[in-house]
C-alpha cells in the first residue's frame, strides 16, 4: 500500500533527481506519473529500474492523485500548483512562489517538521532553495545550544542550479577557450563562467542585494528563527554540482569549536569532515549524489564574542531541492496522509 504520486517538471534536474531519490528511499508508491510541458511530451525518464513516458501537464487531472513533487519555474506553477491542490492532491513545491506565504509551510525536515502540518491550509508545501536548505541543517543543533544571534554567509554556487543550459554553457565555454575560434559568448549569465566567479545570483533589488541573498535571510528566519540576523553574498562558481558556503556565526552564548563539532557529529542530516591538515574537508565534487550535508573547517573567530566559522557542502539538486522535497513527503506520509 502506497501513495499515487506525480513529478510535475519530470525532464529537468530537479525532477530527474526527484524521481531517482523517490525509487533509491522506496518511497511507498503504487502509481507514478512523470509530467511535463507540451516541448518534452512523450520523453522518457527512469523511475529505478523503470522508464517512464511524460504525460501532458496542461490537460492531467490531479483527482485521486495524493501527492505532486513540483519542480517547473513560478510562472508554471502559479497555474498548476492551485490546480492540483484543489483536485485534493499535496503539492511539494520546489519553486519560490509560495516560500514566503504566512499560510504555507516552508519545511526542512531536519529543523521544522512539526510545520508540515500546515499543509492543510491550501494543500501546499514549500521546499526552500537549496543554498538556504543546506545551511540551516547546519544552524539549526547549534542554535539550539547556543542561540545565534547573526550569520554571515558567503556562497559558492554551482551552475546547476540555474538549469541544464547553464551547465552546457560552462562545459562548452570551458572547452572553446583552449579551441582557436570557438570562444562562446556568455549568453545564460551576463559574464564569463569558465575561469571565474560571478558575484550576481538572480535579479537585483533596491537595497543592492539580490534576490538569492534575499531568499536567505527570509528563509532562514521563517524555517529556523525571524530572530536571527542574516546577511549573505551569493556567488556563481565554475562548479557544475554542490553548492559551498563559508559561514560565519555569532552566538548569544558562548560555544567551543570543539563543543560545536561534536553537536554537528550528531547531529541529523549533517556529516563532519574535519581534519586540520590539507585534504582534510569536502570539496563539492566529493558531495555530488549524497544526502548529507558536509561541515569543515570548524574553527573560532575570536573578534567577536563567541563566534564560530565554518565550511559548509551539500548536493544542490540533492538535500538543496529533491531530497528535501522527498524527506517532506515522507514526513507527510508518516504524520498525515493515509496510504492507498
Ligand atoms: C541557484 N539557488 O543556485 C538557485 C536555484 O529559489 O529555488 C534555486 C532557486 C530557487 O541558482
Amino acid at each position: 500500500m502506497g501513495y499515487r504520486v506525480a513529478v510535475v517538471g519530470a525532464t529537468g534536474n530537479v525532477g530527474k533527481e526527484m524521481l531517482n531519490i523517490l525509487a533509491e528511499r522506496e518511497f511507498p508508491v503504487d502509481e507514478i506519473v512523470a509530467l511535463a510541458s507540451r516541448k518534452s511530451l512523450g520523453t522518457e525518464v527512469s523511475f529505478g529500474d523503470k522508464t517512464l513516458k511524460t504525460k501532458d501537464l496542461e490537460t492531467f487531472d490531479f483527482t485521486g492523485w495524493d501527492i505532486a513533487f513540483f519542480a517547473i519555474g513560478s510562472d508554471a506553477t502559479k497555474v498548476y500548483a492551485p490546480k492540483a491542490a484543489s483536485q485534493g492532491c499535496v503539492v511539494i513545491d520546489n519553486s519560490s512562489l509560495y516560500r514566503y506565504d504566512p499560510d504555507i509551510p516552508l519545511i526542512v525536515p531536519e529543523v521544522n517538521a512539526d510545520a508540515v502540518v500546515n499543509y492543510k491550509n491550501k494543500n501546499i508545501i514549500a521546499n526552500p532553495n537549496c543554498s538556504t536548505a543546506q545551511m540551516v541543517v547546519a544552524l539549526k543543533p547549534l542554535h539550539d545550544r547556543a542561540r545565534i544571534k547573526r550569520v554571515v554567509v558567503a556562497t559558492y554556487q554551482s551552475v546547476s542550479g540555474t538549469g541544464k543550459e547553464a551547465m552546457d554553457e560552462l562545459w562548452n565555454q570551458t572547452k572553446g577557450l583552449f579551441v582557436p575560434g570557438q570562444e562562446v559568448e556568455p549568453k545564460v549569465y551576463p559574464k564569463q563562467i569558465a575561469f571565474n566567479v560571478i558575484p550576481h545570483i538572480d535579479v537585483f533589488l533596491d537595497d543592492g542585494s539580490t534576490k538569492e541573498e534575499w531568499k536567505m535571510v527570509a528563509e532562514t528566519k521563517k524555517i529556523l528563527d525571524p530572530a536571527i540576523k542574516v546577511t549573505a553574498t551569493c556567488v556563481r562558481v565554475p562548479v557544475f554540482v554542490g553548492h559551498s558556503e563559508a559561514i560565519n556565526i555569532e552566538f548569544e552564548e558562548p560555544l567551543d569549536w570543539q563543543e560545536a563539532q561534536d553537536i554537528l557529529r550528531e547531529a541529523p542530516g549533517v556529516l563532519v569532515v574535519d581534519k586540520r591538515e590539507a585534504g582534510g574537508y569536502i570539496t563539492p565534487v566529493e558531495c555530488v549524489g549524497d544526502y548529507a550535508t558536509y561541515i569543515s573547517r570548524i574553527r573560532q573567530d575570536s573578534t567577536v564574542d563567541n563566534g564560530i566559522s565554518l565550511w559548509c557542502v551539500s548536493d544542490n539538486l540533492r538535500k538543496g531541492a529533491a531530497l528535501n522535497a522527498v524527506q517532506i513527503a515522507e514526513v507527510l506520509g508518516s504524520r498525515c496522509l493515509k496510504k492507498g
